[in-house]
């Protein structure tokens, strides 16, 4: 029997939460945002703001024009329903306010590359080296809970399409926009995940928006390895190679080689970023032993979907089909394999033959680029 059934057995011979709710239920005054703030610090979340509960007008007006440009790259999330992911009130009736949470995610160390013979090793994007959004919503969803014990309506949202998180969190003041687009906190950078709760409660808005910290310095837009920073601020979803990874489908020949040994994730804009980079170790978090810094290629091409669903299941995966990361993997290796290793040959040569013709297609470009990476070309 699972320890689930053991404790399920035993609660049924005490008297159930709801029964004890009703015996004794009192009303319970609202957590101030003082003793909110202190409750998530000691969960990691180094800043907290509150925002107006207003439709994000601005926001709404940036999303219907970049989704009419094509700039989404076919993206659902946020475009999908803009007027409901710019209006708190639609997630939550009668908000009046958003508690808005950033979490760090910098390591005090970075895991440098196996050097064990295995590999090659695709690099993964710092943020989703672990799940940084299910502690970051388990702690927001505790203060929400202690909210709707004083008798308000509070929901808790992360990487959620209900909001846009940078948005209520530029607005509530914890910081300001980013020519690459992330919300650079003030003294700390943009190494922070981010989500809110939205709440009946009516709490005092946070002075905001933030000072612009960025100045003349356009580091971010030079360093883009495929010019996707348009314009301060503005990123063209597909040219961005975050979502270029993430997208189902071929991935454009054009992107192929700028992928480098990416296979989720990509940081350039924040690695150029000298405010980042500079500030961003003063709230930097003790590296968790269960990160995947570096994921192996070969043994992910090699294993079933229940592994890679068990090992990276917290990865924004499309349709969960699994077929896009080793899609990725195969990218990586033409790109970064080492062109006589048989290991590398064997798995090119396993995928060439495959039945689905996405992933044949990709192992072809792959033995190319292995070929003429090996003769010392360059292939598009
Ligand atoms: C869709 C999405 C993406 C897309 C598109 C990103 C984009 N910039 O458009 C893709 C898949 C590419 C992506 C990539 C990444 N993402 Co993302 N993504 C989202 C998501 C789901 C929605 C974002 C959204 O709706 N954008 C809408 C557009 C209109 O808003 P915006 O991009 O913030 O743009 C604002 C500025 O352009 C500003 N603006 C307008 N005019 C001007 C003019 C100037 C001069 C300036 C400076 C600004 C400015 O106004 C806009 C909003 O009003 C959010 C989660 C959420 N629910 O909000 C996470 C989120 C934005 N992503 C996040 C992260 C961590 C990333 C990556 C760093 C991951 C990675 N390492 O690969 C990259 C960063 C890429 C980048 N440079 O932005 C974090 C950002 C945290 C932070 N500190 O900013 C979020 C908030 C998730 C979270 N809850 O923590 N992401
Ligand atoms: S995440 Fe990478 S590809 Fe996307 S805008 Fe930043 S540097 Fe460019
Ligand atoms: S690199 Fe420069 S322009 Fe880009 S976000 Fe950082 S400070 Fe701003």
């Amino acid at each position: 029997m699972s320890i689930g059934n053991i404790r399920r057995r035993a609660s049924a011979h005490v008297p159930t939460r709801r029964h004890t709710l009703c015996a004794v239920r009192r009303p319970v005054s609202l957590p101030s945002i003082d003793e909110i703030r202190g409750r998530l610090a000691e969960q990691g979340i180094t800043h907290v703001g509150v925002a107006s509960a207003d439709v994000l007008a601005d926001t709404r007006a940036e999303l219907f024009r970049r989704r009419g440009e094509g700039l989404h790259g076919d993206m659902g999330f946020t475009y999908r329903d803009p007027e409901r992911s710019t209006d708190p009130r639609r997630a939550v009736v009668g908000a009046r306010s958003v508690i808005v949470a950033a979490k760090p995610y910098l390591t005090d160390s970075d895991p440098p590359e196996p050097q064990d013979g295995s590999g090659p090793h695709a690099r993964v994007g710092r943020y989703a080296w672990v799940d940084h959004y299910a502690p970051l919503r388990a702690a927001l969803r505790d203060v929400s809970r202690q909210i709707r014990r004083a008798d308000h309506r509070a929901v808790a949202f992360a990487d959620d399409n209900s909001i846009v998180d940078r948005a209520v969190a530029h607005r509530a003041g914890l910081g300001w926009y980013g020519k690459n687009a992330n919300l650079l906190l003030p003294g700390a950078g943009s190494w922070f995940v981010l989500g809110s709760i939205i709440t009946t409660a009516p709490y005092d808005p946070t002075p905001g928006p933030a000072a612009d910290g960025c100045g003349s310095c356009v580091r971010c837009i030079d360093e883009c390895p495929t010019g996707a920073i348009i314009a301060p601020g503005v990123i063209d979803a597909n040219r961005c190679l975050s979502w270029v990874l993430q997208k189902p489908g071929s991935i454009p020949f054009e992107y192929r080689t700028a992928i480098g040994d990416r296979i989720y994730g990509c940081d350039d804009c924040q690695d150029a970023c000298p405010i980042s980079v500079r500030l961003g170790r003063r709230n930097s978090i003790e590296l968790d032993p269960g990160s995947d810094a570096w994921v192996d290629a070969i043994e992910l091409l090699d294993a079933d979907d229940d592994w890679i669903d068990n090992r990276y299941g917290h990865w924004y995966i499309a349709d969960r089909d699994f077929r896009w990361v080793r899609r990725n993997a195969l990218v990586v290796i033409g790109n970064i394999g080492d062109p006589v290793d048989a290991r590398v040959r064997r798995v090119v040569d396993h995928y060439r033959a495959h039945i689905d013709p996405i992933l044949a297609e990709h192992a072809t470009w792959a033995a190319t680029r292995l070929t003429e990476r090996a003769a010392g070309a360059t292939v598009s």
